[in-house]
């Protein structure tokens, strides 16, 4: 896998899978049983159709407080090798800004190093990923995730995310990173009214021409309850979710990050069956 390029490797659309081994989602028991249980979460996900799980283990949501190095390899570790031990290995990408995750990781086998700082974070962490041969993702992120919804501001947010991406692209080929391993995130959710989330989403095809594949996550997001009327609204949203991510696909996305593999699975493949019959030509 790791030879070829990310367009080769998860074919569009690809459904990354989210598997959060943070303490709000695994509270009970001790280390092995939230072991058990994250494996068993990432395997489900696999089944149902992720062509790869994104395993994080320090939340990035609005006003998460930072997770320190040890806890963080604590919580991820023991996950990655239970599912990357076996033969045939699924395709795991880990969530992390760290160097010393992203390294851990990717010795164990992980395929992508997904960092929602866009190499801004940890010094050390573009080195790992140029020396890891692993995909890269970088996210456009306003701020930081303690303080990023608390005034986000854009002159025009489509211009500033493309000129960042195009930016931090052009940072991590310098460091040695490989063009065709990178995959640019908008960031939905990360520093970004409903406004600037929305205008992001409807003009992501602007995004396409920087020539990368776009990973875009809006599951579960929780501008999606706003948009409904409902700020509490994180869990009923998976039709919102739906939408957000079939018309994101539409618009270019190559990979979408979601909770719910299944439904999104199968509203993607109705998705690209139609795109398939776009340029069919009439009799
Ligand atoms: N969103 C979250 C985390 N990581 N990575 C990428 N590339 N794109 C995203 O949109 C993205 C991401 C936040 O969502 P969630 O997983 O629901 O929350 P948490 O950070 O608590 O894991």
């Amino acid at each position: 896998m790791l030879r070829q390029s990310l367009a080769e490797a998860f074919p569009r659309p690809a459904v990354m899978g989210v598997l959060n081994v943070t303490p709000d989602s695994f509270s009970d028991g001790g280390v092995y049983r939230e072991t058990e249980a994250a494996v068993a979460r990432a395997r489900t996900l696999l089944a149902e159709g992720a062509a790869l799980v994104d395993v994080g283990g320090s939340s990035t949501r609005p006003g998460a407080e930072p997770v320190g190095l040890d806890e963080e390899l604590r919580r991820v570790v023991p996950v990655l090798e239970c599912l990357l031990g076996g033969e045939r290995p699924p395709a795991v990408s880990i969530d992390t800004s760290k160097a010393e995750v992203a390294r851990r990781a990717t010795a164990l086998g992980a395929v992508m190093v997904n960092d929602v700082t866009a190499l801004r974070g940890d010094p050390e962490l573009a080195g790992v990923a140029a020396d890891s041969s692993a995909f890269l993702c970088l996210v456009h992120m306003q701020g930081e995730p303690g303080t990023m919804q608390a005034n986000p501001r854009y002159g025009e947010v489509v211009s500033e995310v493309k000129a960042f991406l195009e930016q931090r692209l052009a940072f991590a080929v310098a460091s040695g990173v490989a063009e065709q391993r990178i995959a640019l995130d908008p960031g939905i959710g990360f520093g970004k009214t409903v406004q600037h989330n929305l205008q992001l989403l409807a003009r992501l095809g602007e995004l396409v021409t920087l020539g990368r594949p776009l990973l875009v996550g809006v599951s579960r997001k929780r501008f999606l309850g706003r948009l409904l009327g409902d700020t509490e609204a994180t869990q009923g949203t998976l039709a919102a979710s739906l939408a957000a991510s079939v018309l994101a696909y539409e618009r270019g996305a190559s990979i979408l990050r979601v909770h719910d593999v299944r439904p999104h699975v199968e509203a993607l493949a109705t998705a690209r069956a139609v795109e398939e019959n776009k340029a069919w030509p009439r009799s």
